[in-house]
């Protein structure tokens, strides 16, 4: 693999992943609506639209490779969606096919399952319990590489990424929390194993408090390094600063599935 453009190279994912994998591919691209602020000299940059196929278009140009980071990253309207997640998430997929590009690595999220309780340990085989409209387009992301990869035989690798930061920050992070170089190993998965067809593995860490089964990425080869346990004490401490959401604890998406919750009211 040589050729890998990365979408949404300026959000926070983007920028600690352009570094981890900086020197992995010899042609790393960076594409996003606005031009990353540390993006260094002779780094290559094609600004690009999502919403905009022939913009799409010209950033995959050339490309084998595509993490797709792109597109907005927490809730919002359901104008802001349908734009930047579920078209933008088409055209990826569609300039892709059009284009030379081989595999995709699609950044969805762990709000695609988020209404199951986190009593539940799920894999990646049962049905998806969005919880909210950011998390309907991931699923979305989901089917669509499902279609991408049966139909016009792409390789997809969806990552039901968990939280990406240094250390786990709460409670909830504490099962669903990712350490910056494990996401990056996924990704090199997602883009390099010759075994890849369509596959879905949730981007988390080797967290003993996971609400997940991760065996298929194990089965790939995923050696996660970061053990969210290491950091309970502090998370915990965070976690006490919170103010109490009982709707959220119950369930794995925690604040997505509290916020303009109220299936209590229908009787
Ligand atoms: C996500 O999908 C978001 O992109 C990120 O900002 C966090 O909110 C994360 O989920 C999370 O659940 O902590």
């Amino acid at each position: 693999m040589q050729n890998v453009l990365i979408t949404g190279a300026a959000g926070d994912i983007g920028t600690r992943l352009r570094k981890i994998l900086r020197g992995v591919y010899p042609h790393l691209r960076a594409s996003d609506i606005r031009k990353p602020a540390d993006l260094a000299a002779g780094e290559d940059f094609v600004a690009a639209d999502l919403t905009d196929l022939a913009q799409v278009e010209k950033a995959v140009a050339g490309m084998e490779g595509v993490i797709h980071l792109g597109g907005h990253s927490v809730e919002g309207s359901w104008e802001t969606i349908l734009n930047a997640n579920i078209i933008g998430c088409y055209n990826l997929f569609e300039a892709s096919r059009r284009g030379s590009v081989k595999r995709v690595v699609f950044a969805s999220s762990n709000h695609a399952i988020g209404f199951y309780p986190r009593s539940q340990r799920i894999g990646v085989d049962g049905r998806v319990k969005p919880d909210s409209r950011y998390g309907v387009s991931k699923a979305f992301g989901e089917a669509l590489g499902s279609l991408y990869a049966d139909k016009h035989g792409l390789r997809v690798t969806c990552l039901r990424i968990g939280n990406v930061a240094d250390t786990p920050v709460d409670e909830r992070r504490l099962s669903i929390w990712v350490k910056p170089e494990d996401l990056a190993q996924l990704m090199r998965i997602g883009l390099e194993h010759p075994d890849i067809h369509f596959e879905i593995f949730y981007g988390v860490s080797d967290n003993a408090a996971s609400f997940w089964d991760n065996s298929r990425a194990a089965h790939f080869g995923y050696r996660p390094q970061g053990r969210g346990e290491d950091y309970r004490q502090q998370a915990l401490a965070a976690q006490a600063k919170l103010a109490p959401d009982p709707i959220g604890a119950r369930y794995q998406g925690g604040p997505f599935c509290s916020a303009e919750y109220d299936a209590d009211k229908r009787g």
